[in-house]
């Protein structure tokens, strides 16, 4: 495949309401889209780079200075034998794997269009439609959380995700349970908000009967989530920790998780995704699709994903009106608390022209030389 042109794209997408995380409050969605024109074909990928660097290293600038400085250069100086090779081209730079994911994600979509093959059958999904959940940030009060609650479990949602912060955890943990009853499947996510001396606290989860807590501590910190997990019965669920199958392996190894939330982005892109569930599924982990509020580009490819065989617990693949009241791709619509795997080649979407060209605030062009 000989690459001609990558197009970097950023387009600003207003949020349907604010989402609010420990690590802050987003109210607009800055995205990152890459576009390849190659001989086979074109192809698209969304980087997950949130607009600041709060949620990792990342952040949607950098991601564009290292994809026009860096990594474009890379693949454009001279043809690849496929998309599988990128990560060998651009071996030198290290990191910025949201980066990588992007453009990786962009040749895959031109090479599987070409093939005529869906993403979901080339990573190996076995299923056409995966289970959804939905991330429901902190919110103003209580009763307004149980509303929203509410709203998404009367959209068919099969799991809810809260997010919580130490002063936003047992109570509207309680409430939610109160208000749902049992059989909700209800689970949380800190965002690292937390540290060993809340451990008193977290145990308290344990009465909610949740299906995992996700990320209570630091990144970098194996050792404590290796701790809370022995003295908690709530699994621990690594997010923002597993940055690579190598990373994921020496996690669940290491005691430190019983689950692993997968994000493309977070990994590199979809392949070394597609490892991590590999390396966990032969460790007994179960494993679920995160997300970054993605348009239907990246929402496309992490529904692809979640149809591969280990992932059995709901993602957070929730449908587009979560987040966005029109999406650049056709809308991605529940059905009975699920979506349906893209079956067309490649992601087996595309942008609507139209309003992409609406909402696009900058591009570029590189090519070669
Ligand atoms: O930690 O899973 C997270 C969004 C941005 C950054 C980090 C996270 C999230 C979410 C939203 O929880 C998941 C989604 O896109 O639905
Ligand atoms: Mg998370």
């Amino acid at each position: 495949m000989k690459i001609e042109m990558v197009e970097l794209r950023r387009i600003a997408m207003p949020l349907r309401r604010p989402f609010r995380t420990s690590f802050g409050t987003q109210t607009r969605r800055d995205i990152l889209l890459v576009r390849v024109v190659t001989d086979i074909g074109e192809g698209w990928g969304e980087c997950v780079a949130l607009a600041d660097p709060v949620y990792s290293s990342e952040y949607v600038e950098g991601a564009q200075q290292v994809l026009r400085e860096y990594l474009a250069p890379q693949v454009l100086a001279a043809p690849l034998a496929s998309a599988r090779r990128m990560a060998d081209r651009v071996s030198a730079v290290i990191g910025h794997r949201m980066a990588k994911a992007a453009l990786e994600t962009a040749l895959l979509d031109a090479e599987l269009r070409a093939a005529s093959m869906s993403l979901a059958t080339y990573l190996g999904g076995v299923r056409d439609r995966v289970d959804c959940g939905v991330s429901v940030g902190i919110a103003p009060s209580v009763p307004e959380l149980v509303d929203e609650v509410r709203g998404y479990v009367e959209e068919g949602y099969r799991r809810i995700k809260l997010k919580v912060e130490p002063g936003w955890d047992v109570e509207p943990l309680a409430a939610v349970r109160a208000e749902f009853g049992p059989d909700l499947l209800l689970q949380v996510d800190a965002n690292t908000a937390y540290t060993t001396t809340d451990l008193r606290r977290l145990a308290r989860f344990d009465e909610f009967d949740l299906l995992l807590i996700e990320q209570p501590f630091a990144e970098e910190d194996l050792e404590s989530h290796r701790v809370l997990s022995r003295a908690i019965r709530t699994p621990v669920c690594l997010d923002e920790s597993v940055v690579s199958a190598a990373s994921a392996a020496d996690a669940i190894r290491r005691g430190a998780c019983s689950v692993v939330n997968i994000k493309a982005g977070r990994v590199g892109g979809y392949l070394e995704a597609a490892r991590v569930h590999d390396v966990c599924t032969a460790l007994g982990v179960p494993v679920w699709c995160g997300g970054m509020l993605e348009t239907g580009l990246g929402r496309a490819a992490n529904v692809a994903l979640a149809s591969l065989p280990g992932f059995t617990l709901p993602g957070d693949t929730s449908g587009s009106g979560r987040f966005y009241v029109e999406d650049i791709t056709e809308p991605f619509v529940l059905e009975d608390g699920q979506l349906a795997v893209p079956q067309g080649p490649g992601l087996g979407v595309a942008p609507r022209t139209d309003f992409l060209d609406e909402v696009t605030t900058s591009r570029e062009e590189l090519t070669a030389g």
